[in-house]
């Protein structure tokens, strides 16, 4: 296939490429098997592997990762199997947000490096044949930007329409809410100009206005520099908020869903899309993912279906959404909201989205979430590695392409602060200020961030059972789990029952079979509360995945017609399969080969 040897030429090392091709009509279709494949990209066959660099090595001692220390960790990286990096934001930041508040997109972040450190980390990553995305934050720059510095300057001021203002003679603007601003509103009233400006983040994050056309160009160009320099894609932050109604008209909406219409999926969203593909993505081989919150799964493929020639993939947040966090504030955990059979419910309907068109994609922790061991399987010592190994085989055999959190690989575990100043991020700092100011119940909203908060994400990699857990030699800018003394690379290395160790296995395992890329995906079993079950299923070979969530185990059956065959992955010693039943351990996770059993091929009936 003309991509493959495209890609052969620029990354020998890919293995993706080393498979055969996937034929799309099954020889002898089993009653599981009978679908056409989607149709082949090195996008849908490649496992991402996210650096969050803040927190990934650092190289020069001052506690906060950096480029360097990215390039000294290259050969780990490469180690783990994964074919692309995505790298939160490294450019040059007044770090409001982590790095989210850029003012400069054509620099690097001071305290990450240099240019010319970034160039030798992209080659260092593309000689050993991994690709690298970077991330695109263009719904809102930093106030520190200099078009926002211009824009704030005089109402006649040539980039003053590049920002939403709203002129205080109109009065006050209809309520938005801000995700973190302290006072909870998302106009800011600036003086200078008697204007308030929009800013969904906060008030050091202004939203950018996509309409004015130069804007747009601006943009477009940021993203040709980045593309000449080699970068393999971009991952696009809060894409669907880049088009809004701009008449702000006051909310009506009762539901928390139902504000997003408000807030983003404006009436030019698809057009802003359409144009920067013809623009530049189609002039490049690059991959994108846009971070598509609040997109429902009827919309899905308006964003991504192959003749839309918008974005190839998104990252839709039911599931992470799902599990355990309050619908209606992010910031508060709940404690009701973990149905399995819900959250098997959402996996499938999103499925049900790429069997038609269009690319998914899967992951269960960012740097935006708390630790997925701690959230979706069990942190306890009893568990803890099982339960993670679990889902990562739940990420690696899923029909769209995974996105695996640095640190995921080891098992990390949430660090659960219990002090506001051991808190980083303004998400957090910024809410416990308004609730402090509004007399609200600290201790509460505490608890509940020591389970949901953003920097249960981001603590520091676990390298080594060293000082600093070898991530530095200066003070870390955030604390660093005590468990690094015996959750970290260097011991999981010597570990071959670790998480590190079952993760590469798996990465092959879903490298070398095209079924786990591109099969049929049939969940099995709906209501079993205990285990997720599914297959897989392309030319007419079938492999079942079963994953218990459960502390107790759990049981499910074999689809009618089949019979067990290979065990291809096995995350404990004990073979779960009884005859037609697996009974699995505690979080146990199976990868199966099924053979049509003879009454399944005489009369061609079976699976469920
Ligand atoms: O996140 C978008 C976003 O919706 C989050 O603010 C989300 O509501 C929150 O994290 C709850 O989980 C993106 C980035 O991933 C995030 O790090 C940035 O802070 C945000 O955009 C603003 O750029």
């Amino acid at each position: 296939m003309k991509w493959c040897l495209k890609l052969l030429l620029a990354v020998p090392l890919l293995a993706a490429c080393a498979h055969t091709a996937v034929p799309t009509t099954p020889a002898k279709p089993g009653p599981l098997g009978n679908t056409a494949a989607p149709r082949r990209a090195w996008w849908k066959e490649v496992v991402v592997y996210q650096v969050y660099p803040r927190s990934f090595q650092d190289s020069d001692n001052n506690g906060v990762g950096d480029i360097r220390g990215i390039i000294s960790r290259l050969d780990y990286i490469k180690s783990l199997g994964v074919n692309v990096v995505w790298l939160n934001p490294v450019y040059q930041s007044p770090n409001d947000d982590a790095g989210y508040d850029i003012s400069d997109y054509r620099a690097i972040m001071s305290e990450m490096g240099s240019m010319a450190d970034f160039d030798a980390l992209l080659r260092g990553l593309h000689q050993r044949g991994i690709k690298l995305v970077m991330d695109l934050v263009v719904n809102h720059t930093s106030d520190e930007h200099s078009w926002f510095q211009q824009s704030r300057s005089s109402r006649n001021n040539p980039y003053r329409d590049y920002y939403h203002w709203w002129p205080a003679e109109k009065g006050t603007p209809a309520k938005r809410w801000s995700f973190f601003d302290e006072e909870g509103s998302a106009w800011r009233f600036d003086s200078t100009t008697s204007a308030y400006y929009l800013h969904y983040f906060s008030r050091k994050q202004p939203d950018l206005k996509w309409e004015n056309p130069r804007v747009r160009q601006e943009i477009y160009d940021i993203m040709r520099f980045w593309f000449e320099k080699g970068v393999d894609g971009f991952r696009m932050d809060v894409i669907p908020f880049i088009s809004k109604d701009t008449t702000f008209p006051p909310i009506q909406a009762k539901n928390p869903p139902e504000y997003i219409a408000y807030y983003a999926n404006g009436p030019r969203l698809h057009e802003y899309l359409r144009e920067m593909n013809r623009e530049v993505l189609s002039k490049y081989d690059v991959m994108t993912v846009g971070e598509a919150g609040g997109v429902a799964v009827e919309d899905a493929l308006k964003f991504i279906a192959d003749d839309r020639h918008e974005l190839q993939t998104f990252f839709q947040f039911e599931v992470v959404d799902h599990w355990g966090r309050r619908e209606d504030n992010f910031l508060y955990p709940d404690s009701t909201d973990r149905s399995l059979p819900e959250l098997k419910g959402i996996f499938t309907k999103w499925d049900s989205v790429v069997a038609q068109d269009g690319w998914g994609t899967v992951f269960l922790g960012n740097h935006d979430q708390s630790r997925m061991v701690s959230r979706y399987g069990n942190d306890s010592p009893q568990h803890r590695k099982t339960s993670a190994k679990m889902l990562h085989t739940l990420l690696l055999t899923m029909r769209a392409t995974p996105y695996i959190y640095n640190g995921d690989e080891i098992g990390m575990a949430n660090i659960r602060f219990t002090d506001i100043r051991d808190y980083r991020d303004l998400m957090t700092i910024n809410f416990y200020q308004r609730l402090a100011r509004e007399g609200g119940d600290l201790r509460e909203f505490l608890t509940a961030q020591a389970e949901v908060s953003r920097d249960n994400g981001r603590t520091p990699m676990q390298w080594s059972a060293d000082s600093n857990a070898g991530f530095t030699g200066g003070i870390p800018w955030i604390r660093i789990n005590l468990d690094y003394r015996t959750v970290n690379v260097a011991a999981a290395e010597r570990d071959t029952s670790s998480v590190l160790h079952y993760f590469r296995r798996m990465i092959q395992l879903r490298k070398s079979e095209p079924v786990l890329v591109y099969g049929r995906y049939q969940l099995l079993d709906r209501e079993n509360p205990d285990v997720f079950a599914y297959t897989r299923s392309l030319n007419g070979r079938t492999l079942m995945v079963a994953l218990s969530f459960s502390p107790a185990g759990g049981r499910t059956a074999l689809p009618t017609g089949y019979t067990a065959g290979r065990t291809l992955m096995n995350n404990l010693a004990e073979s779960p399969v009884q005859g037609g039943q697996l009974l699995l351990r505690p979080y146990q996770a199976v990868v199966l080969e099924l053979k049509q059993d003879v009454a399944g091929r005489v009369n061609g009936q079976g699976g469920n």
